[in-house]
């Protein structure tokens, strides 16, 4: 039998679930995924390997007017996507009437690669609304096969992933088979800490926040790690730290906990927090920080 492989980039407007799909895909939790938007910050792949495929998705941040250097950053990665796409997956959820970026949405029912328009969350909806749903995206992207899923609850998800690969080129590996994403581990620490930081600090905390992992250690039976917490400005970090130590303490015990399941080993996190001046629209610290593109 032939072989096939293709990239597989999935956009779409912030928190509509595309972390959640492609970690679906993937069967591992590769992108933190919460209720709020931004969310994702960079472009990161999850690869799922068969004898015959491979399948290279690209989870993105959601599409946005940005605002800040990062935040340009991000949408040089969703821009990166467009490029390489041999199957792009547009993402919309039920009740969105629109992608709020005209430019993108133009590349969308403009392109010469086949379209998948992803209708999430219909687990949230009734037959009617899915009806009315589907047609006035049939009517916006005339261009694309619609889809209706529940990427949590897995509704429709094999369905799409075999379509993918109906559609995908006869090509060999561009990753080794045992490889599951183009990431370093210490991204996945990076990232889980920042899920625990969403998930806990309110308004723009979150968004004033990177994290640095300094020190990853490991040991026969257990895994050391030491990360910084970098935020904006003093203010916040007293807010991270939270009373005598109370808020920090709390992502500290999450994140560990996620992490021990991640690896598979005993971990032991130290965390700290710094104070790196406006890092988000400082170019030398985006690029340390990985948002070069
Ligand atoms: N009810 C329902 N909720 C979903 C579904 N898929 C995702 N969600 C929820 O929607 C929220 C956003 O999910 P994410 O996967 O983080 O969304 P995203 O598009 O990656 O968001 P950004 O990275 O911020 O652009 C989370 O609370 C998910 O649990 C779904 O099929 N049904
Ligand atoms: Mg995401």
């Amino acid at each position: 039998m032939n072989h096939k492989a293709g990239f597989v980039n999935i956009i779409g407007n912030p928190n509509v679930g595309k972390s959640t799909l492609m970690n679906a895909f993937v069967g591992e939790k590769l992108s933190i995924i919460t209720s709020k938007a931004q969310t994702t910050r960079h472009r990161i792949l999850g690869i799922v390997n068969g004898d015959d495929f491979q399948v290279v998705l690209s989870d993105t941040p959601g599409i946005i007017k940005p605002a800040y250097e990062l935040q340009e950053s991000m949408m040089g990665f969703v821009k990166s996507a467009f490029e390489d796409a041999d199957v792009l997956l547009y993402m919309v959820e039920i009740g969105e009437q629109e992608l709020k970026d005209e430019a993108f949405f133009n590349k969308i029912t403009n392109s010469k690669i086949p379209v998948l328009l992803l209708l999430n969350k219909i687990d949230k909806s009734n037959q009617e609304q899915l009806e009315t749903q589907v047609q006035i995206w049939a009517e916006k992207v005339p261009n694309a096969e619609i889809f209706p899923i529940s990427a949590l609850e897995g509704f429709n998800v094999k369905e799409v992933f075999n379509r993918i690969i109906d559609l995908l080129p006869e090509s060999p590996a561009f990753y080794p088979k045992d490889q599951l994403t183009d990431k370093p581990e210490r991204f996945f620490i990076n990232e889980t800490i920042r899920e625990k930081i969403l998930l806990h600090y309110k308004k723009e905390i979150p968004y004033a926040v990177e994290i640095e992992t300094e020190e990853f250690l490991e040991e026969e039976k257990i895994i050391r790690i030491r990360s910084v917490i970098m935020v904006e400005r003093e203010t916040q970090k007293g807010i991270i730290i939270g009373h005598k130590g109370s808020a920090l303490k709390r992502v500290g015990v999450e994140a560990r906990k996620d992490l021990e399941a991640f690896f598979g080993k005993q971990i032991h996190l130290e965390m700290y927090v710094k104070v790196n001046k406006n890092w988000r629209s400082n170019q030398n610290q985006l690029r340390r920080f990985g948002y070069n593109n």
